[in-house]
């Protein structure tokens, strides 16, 4: 039997031309096998925890359906922000043109070296939780928190 997961992906970008990277990045996961794929609308947003003089980002979230593994989307996000410029070794300080990141994954936990599920860090981001809760706002946590409750905590 196929199984479906439900995913959540946060974008995000600070460098050129950030709504095209996005419309490449969903053409891509479409392609890629992602279905049912929703995107948010576009979010201007203050750069959290970058350099000083860092410009604005874009930032925007897409769920859908996927039927591999976490670690494979995982590959198909990282050849998406390759593809789009981002070079492959980088600071999460330095500007990019695509940063692609898994959130949710259902509402199962991951503690990998390479991929920890939830993103350690959604719930401290309204950047990435004001865009999720627009598409996703009843989803949960793993531990039962909904997206429109954990917007409702954050700054
Ligand atoms: N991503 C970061 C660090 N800071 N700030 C905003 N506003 N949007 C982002 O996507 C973002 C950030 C690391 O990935
Ligand atoms: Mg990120
Ligand atoms: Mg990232």
């Amino acid at each position: 039997m196929t199984v479906f997961h439900k995913i959540a992906l946060s974008l995000g970008g600070d460098l050129g031309d950030t709504e095209k990277y996005f419309d490449f990045a969903c053409c891509k996961l479409a392609e890629a096998g992602v279905s049912a794929l929703v995107r948010s609308s576009l979010y201007r947003t203050k750069p959290v925890g970058c350099e000083p003089g860092t410009p604005d980002f874009l930032n925007c979230a897409v769920t859908g359906l996927w039927q591999g593994s976490a670690l494979e989307l995982l590959r198909v996000t990282q050849e998406i922000e390759r593809d789009a410029g981002r070079p492959e070794i980088h600071s999460s300080r330095q500007a990019r043109t695509l940063d692609c990141d898994l959130i949710l994954f259902d509402e199962t936990t991951l503690d990998l070296p390479d991929l920890k599920i939830p993103h350690p860090r959604a719930k401290l981001r309204r950047f990435v939780l004001e865009p999720l809760a627009e598409i996703a706002p009843f989803w949960r946590f793993p531990d039962g928190e909904s997206v429109a409750d954990a917007l409702k905590k954050v700054l």
